[in-house]
């Protein structure tokens, strides 16, 4: 028997497997399975997180081919934008070259992986194949309207000299540089996503999506069912049209606190009411004023405090009557009744008692008080009825237009030219692809231009309308554009016709399983569903969704828990990693550090990656004890039911954990039979695709483990050969596991203790006693 060498087994395996083109998706083959993971940014170096994204899902893929599915697992790179283009400015290089040399440098590391890629798929957006393919779209937006150019307050980095969506301002700050962003008032294109605010949202139902992806994308598009109301001349909108009695004072956007001198008339009192400006009303949302109820809203509460305005209360809360049990958390108190209960429960007294003394903010809904006719009716029914009187029902949405244009070099030209007569022109189609000019000078500007804008000679042109003299829009577009669509260009990458081909399209669509980074939710996640609904309206797509399952992954911590850093010099380097462990190792760690399926944040565990690779070596040593009679550890089908489950939700480190435990088992026996060597082996091959590559070969097998039908199980041998055994610590039950029923006491000890989830448990901690009850339960008790 040879060592476990994985370096030699690794580069042998990965060129053979190119050679053979083992993983380029059939053109024939049916049951398609579309297996997507975000494409990276070429930033210069793989970390862990490249890892995590890459390696780690193709287990997934793997394990969708050996259930005979025909996956398309692509990958290309996100190569315009401004992450390449900072760093390149940072090292003083053309971003062209920058891009190029660090994609090939990152292509040799996403190899190293043994990654299943179907490299004949490539897409890079930076190149003119594909960006002309972006620009051909843009101008269908354009066309239909929902590609403008418009003035507007727009976030302007004053560090990357250019504007940003909404999407890219976390709390203020630019999400690339971390500059704080100002406001501008610039002309900018715009798309309008806004028009597919509501499909955005209603269309979420149909997916297989985690719920908090769903919410997260629900909140960032902000629907709100409300309505606009006059004062005056000043217009309103608001959600709770039902406290309209208790609004004593208007507020409208102002940069500060300021009184205007003004009154206006509130509808429902038929009293003059004092106009104020305040920061909290934003300009851009609503109609940028709002009644202010103090009594009924925090900040017009704590406004109304500061400037001596009044509080008058309009809605009272349904408390609970603690009296009566039936109704506890159900039914509740009704109107009138509410000033006359004299309530059991001392804390709703006390509610009661500073309600009608005016001290308490009530936000909630309840039964309108105070209110002339609508007194005593409902909240909702009260909303309804004075929105009827009063105003006119109105949907609000916090989403904004998409502003897509970029002042910056590094990105795709906007394909439209300016003329003097003409106005906005779009560039024709025959002279698609509009190409980024060679500059010397890309860097950015302050003045609000493009460098571009400079570049005189490539400016200057005639319209294609009247022959007139015209300039080229200068600005770029957003990097988010281009990876808005890269998904269908991966299905006919090399068709210089069209984006795609409809059959290619019709042949592949939708993506049946999407990997990526939880960042993305409300920003390419929601650009992409919107543009994917745009091309379906113009008849480019057949599915109005682009994505049926979506999985964002969680993030690698560095060995002392913190976010990686160089400064923290608690970076983990996959290369070295690899170098010292192995590809398959490292793979199978990874799967192993935690719930795949879940937005966690695991700490790298040196001591857990070598026992990984331990691990690896037992199952390359049982070749020294193979025996042609069959033998059964009994763990044979319950661990293939439990695998093949776990991968199918992602759960990998549970798979991982339940081949550890079968090989345990294995271990202790003199001989493994050679039938069950080989389903194991066919289990771990997503994992470690390499070594089981290797082991299957030296078995005497000519074609790949990796095209093997994967392992079926037997229902009817899950119950009888095995048990499921308990494990608790200190009395309450953490973990479980299945054995054989044959299992002594001192092995189903051992296995408890040797669980991850017991381990975390347990700690440092003794084990002073432990309790085992025959084929059903492990109590490990600490001191
Ligand atoms: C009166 C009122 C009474 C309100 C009450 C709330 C509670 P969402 O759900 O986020 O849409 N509002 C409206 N336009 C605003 C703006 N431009 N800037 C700041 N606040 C604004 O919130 C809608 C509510 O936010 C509206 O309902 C309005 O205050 C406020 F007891 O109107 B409300
Ligand atoms: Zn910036």
């Amino acid at each position: 028997m040879k060592d476990y060498d994985p370096k030699s087994i690794e580069s042998k395996w990965q060129k053979e497997w190119k050679k053979e083109k083992l993983y380029e998706a059939s053109e024939d083959k049916k049951d398609k399975y579309y297996f997507l993971v975000e494409f990276p940014y070429p930033s210069g170096n793989l970390h862990v997180g490249h890892w995590y994204a890459f390696a780690v899902a193709d287990i997934a893929a793997r394990f969708h081919r050996m259930l005979g599915k025909n996956v398309m697992f692509p990958i290309g790179f996100d190569a315009f934008g401004l992450p390449a283009e900072n760093a390149a400015i940072k090292r003083k290089l053309n971003p062209r070259e920058w891009t190029f040399s660090n994609i090939e440098y990152m292509k040799g590391q996403l190899r190293s992986m043994g990654n299943s890629f179907d490299w004949s798929r490539e897409v890079i957006t930076c190149d003119p194949e594909y960006y002309k393919w972006t620009q051909w779209m843009f101008l269908k937006f354009f066309e239909k309207g929902l590609a403008y150019q418009a003035e507007s307050e727009v976030n302007w980095c004053p560090s990357c000299k250019t504007v940003l969506a909404n999407e890219q301002v976390v709390n203020g700050y630019c999400e690339r540089c971390g500059t704080e962003v100002i406001q501008k008032k610039m002309l900018q294109w715009q798309l309008k996503i806004t028009d597919y605010a509501d499909r955005l949202i209603n269309d979420l139902e149909s997916l297989d999506w985690s719920k908090p992806i769903k919410e997260a994308q629900k909140n960032w598009i902000g629907r709100s069912e409300g309505a606009l109301i006059k004062f005056g001349d000043i217009e309103v909108f608001t959600t709770r049209p039902d406290t309209i009695f208790g609004a004593t004072f208007i507020v409208v956007a102002g940069k500060e606190d300021k009184f205007t001198g003004k009154y206006v008339t509130n509808p429902a009192t038929a009293e003059k009411i004092p106009v104020w400006e305040a920061e909290y009303v934003m300009e851009d949302y609503g109609t940028g004023a709002i009644m202010a109820v103090p009594a009924h809203d925090e900040r017009d509460y704590e406004f109304a405090r500061k400037h001596d305005l009044p509080v008058k209360h309009v809605i009272m809360p349904r408390l609970v009557d603690h009296s009566n049990p039936h109704q506890v958390g159900e039914e509740t108190i009704k109107r009138s009744e509410f000033e006359n209960t004299k309530f059991n429960h001392s804390e709703d007294q006390v509610i009661k008692d500073r309600i009608l003394r005016g001290v308490e903010v009530y936000t909630g809904e309840g039964i309108l008080i105070n209110s002339g006719e609508f007194s005593q009716l409902e909240s909702p029914e009260g909303k309804s009825k004075i929105t009827k009187r009063f105003g006119i029902e109105k949907v609000s949405y916090k989403l904004r237009d998409w502003v897509v244009s970029r002042q910056r070099y590094w990105g795709v030209p906007i394909p439209v030219l300016h003329c003097e007569k003409c106005g906005v022109v779009a560039v024709p189609e025959k002279d698609l692809p509009v190409i980024l000019p060679e500059i010397d000078d890309y860097l950015p500007r302050d003045d609000g231009k493009s460098p571009l804008s400079k570049a005189e000679s490539w400016v200057k042109i005639t319209c294609p309308k009247c022959g007139g003299k015209a300039e080229r829009e200068t600005d770029t577009l957003d990097t988010f554009v281009d990876s808005s669509w890269y998904f269908l260009r991966y299905t006919d990458p090399r068709n210089d016709k069209e984006f795609a081909s409809p059959l290619q399209l019709k042949k592949w669509l939708p993506v049946d399983f999407y990997s990526g980074g939880a960042e993305h939710t409300t920003m390419h996640l929601l650009y992409s569903r919107f543009w994917h609904k745009a091309l379906h309206d113009f008849g480019l797509v057949n599915e109005s969704e682009p994505y049926l399952r979506r999985m964002n992954r969680g993030i690698i911590l560095g060995p002392d828990s913190q976010k990686m850093s160089k400064s923290k010099g608690n970076v983990i380097d996959p290369d070295k990693e690899v170098e010292r462990l192995g590809a398959d190792t490292v793979r199978t760690y990874l799967a192993f550090i935690g719930p795949y399926n879940e937005v966690g944040a695991y700490p790298w565990n040196p001591d857990a990656s070598i026992g990984v690779r331990r691990f690896l070596e037992r199952v390359w040593r049982f070749q020294a004890k193979l025996s042609g009679t069959p033998t059964s550890s009994g763990l044979i089908h319950p661990t293939i039911k439990k695998v093949t489950d776990e991968i199918r939700s992602l759960k990998l480190n549970t798979a991982v954990s339940a081949l550890m435990i079968w090989v345990n088992e294995l271990d202790k026996q003199e001989k493994v039979s050679k039938e069950e060597y080989e389903i194991l082996l066919k289990l771990l091959a997503p994992f470690a695709p390499h070594m089981t590559e290797e082991l299957w070969h030296e078995l005497g097998h000519e074609g790949s483990i990796h095209t093997e039908p994967w392992p079926k199980y037997d229902e009817s041998k899950l119950a009888t050969e095995t048990v499921t055994i308990i494990v608790q610590v200190n009395g309450k039950v953490r973990s479980k596991f299945i054995a054989s029923s044959s299992i002594s006491k001192e092995e189903a000890i051992e296995e408890a203790q040797t669980l991850p989830e017991i381990q975390k448990w347990v700690g440092d901690r003794e084990v002073d006693k432990t309790i085992y009850v025959s084929q059903k339960l492990v109590n490990l008790v600490l001191t």
